[in-house]
């Protein structure tokens, strides 16, 4: 099963590596062939080179479309060196085999990514690139493919154990790499094209990616995990640069995704933190300052906040880093960090810091994926949201303003919130979050009732959701629940409406004095 490598074809759009590699194979005799840009960095480099064009009889044309597609390229990969029949076609019509194959692809993830415009993301699908790819890896009995410039020490270490000849192994390994990698590059083709001509959910459609990460473990020690990202978005968790700390595990990548997604939905003017645990959060606030904002989400629910993630809105000063470092925070996330906040975190080692570019575009279109047995639910991002226009006032009295900005506040935290959510919000800051209860008026319930306990440990009269403003993020189905926000000390309820009890509800909010307007749109998180 080894196969000596003679020849090779190099075909690189990342050009990383490739002297080293090239000169490493040229050493060891294997003639190289390569495409017009490839064979130009060799030769520069003084390396003896063949053009693919010599080699077809074609020059390359149409801006490069054609290149490698040609028979004497992949005959050359693809004949059987047992087969007589093949043997005697290769000789026939002059091919030469090729042992090895180098090709990485035209960037098209990170064209997209770039935000480049549609003729540019076109020119950027590689076409010779895959058929080559797949078809070296369908003979990978015979014929070394890599695909990725991580792969190229490895594959120097194989040849010189092996005097300049591959193992059937490691050839089965860089075919299987080889067709993920064809796989996932189409599949962003498809995903790109899909919402290019608003088509998101074609009759087939490709899913895939690259490994980001292997991850420690999942959710449990015992299960296996890895992150893999599709390599086309600009912002979020999958881009963030991770300055120190622990190596991020599942837990910690879901929950600040989580975090980052929900910070993202306030005006950027404006410092805003969210501190989540369990995917959930503990504490949203907007603030005078980023510190501000940070103590104000802190001072939510600052037991749950222990060993919690942090997401802000704009870049980590030195005084919000301190106030964070006072107690133990699994990972800050935010669009940037200064010097000075980040000499403040490299004293606490464990301290997970990631920045990003932008903040996460909470309008932006996009699929969320859920598995189940046998397949996986895709639907829409939710990236609706609701602006005061939208809110129907249904009570007798109307929200003052000051309640109808903490309403609004509320209702985008809610969409946060696994269901049923309900989230009281006093003056731009959650002072009580109920998540993820069977019934609804118990998720009402719990989250005033630890919003009394906070304020007994922070030496405050009464609950904090005393004189607050509630979100709900589906209709109350009874009166119940809403009684329940009212004994709360709620003033004022958000919440989607569409209930065959409304009339009910209305009348116990008539009754009770509160004020309470519809959205007409809900936001389960299940
Ligand atoms: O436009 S292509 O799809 N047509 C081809 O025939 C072809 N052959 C190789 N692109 C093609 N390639 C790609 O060119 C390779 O996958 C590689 O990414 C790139 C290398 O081009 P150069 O050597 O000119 O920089």
């Amino acid at each position: 099963n080894l196969v000596p490598i003679g020849r090779a074809l190099i075909s690189v759009s990342d050009k990383s590596g490739l002297l080293d590699l090239a000169r490493a194979l040229a050493a060891q005799g294997v003639e190289l062939i390569s495409t017009g840009g490839t064979s130009g960095m060799l030769r520069a480099a003084g390396l003896k080179v063949r053009d693919v064009s010599d080699v077809t009889g074609f020059p390359e044309m149409m801006d490069g479309r054609v290149k490698t597609l040609h028979p004497a390229i992949h005959g050359a990969l693809l004949a059987l060196r047992d087969d007589d029949e093949h043997l005697l076609a290769m000789a026939a019509h002059g091919i030469e085999p090729i042992d090895l194959l180098i090709v990485n692809l035209y960037p098209f993830e990170a064209t997209v990514a770039m935000g480049a415009d549609h003729a540019t993301c076109i020119e950027n699908i590689d076409i010779g690139g895959p058929a080559m790819i797949r078809a070296a890896a369908k003979n990978h009995r015979s014929v070394a493919v890599v695909t990725d410039p991580a792969d190229y020490q490895p594959l120097l270490d194989q040849m010189a154990a092996h005097n300049g000849a591959t193992t059937m192994a490691f050839r089965q390994k860089l075919a299987l790499n080889a067709y993920a990698r064809t796989a996932a590059y189409d599949a962003a083709v498809s995903g790109w094209l899909a919402q290019e001509i608003n088509c998101p959910f074609p009759r087939h459609r490709a899913f895939g990616g690259h490994i980001a990460q292997k991850l420690r473990y999942g959710e449990n020690p015992h299960q296996a995990a890895a992150f893999y990202t599709d390599g086309t978005r600009r912002e979020g968790v999958a881009t963030a640069r991770q300055w120190q700390g622990k190596e991020l595990s599942y837990n910690n990548i879901n929950d600040t995704d989580a975090a980052f997604e929900l910070v993202a939905e306030f005006d950027p003017g404006t410092p805003a933190c969210a501190i989540i645990k369990h995917a959930n959060p503990c504490g949203v606030a907007t603030g005078g300052s980023l510190t501000d904002a940070y103590l104000r989400a802190y001072d939510c629910d600052r037991t749950s906040a222990f060993g919690g993630i942090v997401a802000l809105n704009r870049a980590l000063d030195a005084a919000t880093a301190e106030e964070i470092v006072k107690i133990f925070t699994e990972v800050v996330i935010a669009p940037g960090a200064s010097d000075e906040a980040r000499a403040i975190f490299a004293a606490k080692k464990n301290l997970r810091l990631l920045t990003t570019n932008a903040l996460p575009d909470p309008r932006a279109r996009g699929l969320s994926f859920r598995q189940v047995s046998g397949g996986f639910l895709v639907q829409d991002r939710d990236a609706a949201s609701v602006t005061e226009a939208d809110l129907k006032v249904v009570t007798k009295r109307a929200p003052t303003a000051r309640e109808t900005a903490d309403l609004l506040f509320a209702w985008s935290v809610a969409k946060h919130v696994k269901s049923n959510a309900i989230v009281y919000v006093k003056d731009g800051a959650t002072v009580g979050v109920g998540a993820g209860q069977m019934s609804r008026v118990d998720s009402t319930r719990i989250a005033a009732r630890k919003s009394q306990d906070m304020a007994e440990a922070l030496g405050l009269p009464g609950p904090l959701t005393l004189g607050s403003v509630v979100a709900s993020d589906a209709f109350f189905p009874f009166a119940d629940g809403l009684l329940a926000a009212a004994e709360a000390g709620a003033t004022a309820i958000i919440q989607p409406g569409g209930s065959m009890r409304d009339d009910e509800v209305i009348a116990a909010a008539d009754a009770a004095g509160l004020a309470m307007v519809f959205t007409g749109q809900r936001h389960f998180r299940h």
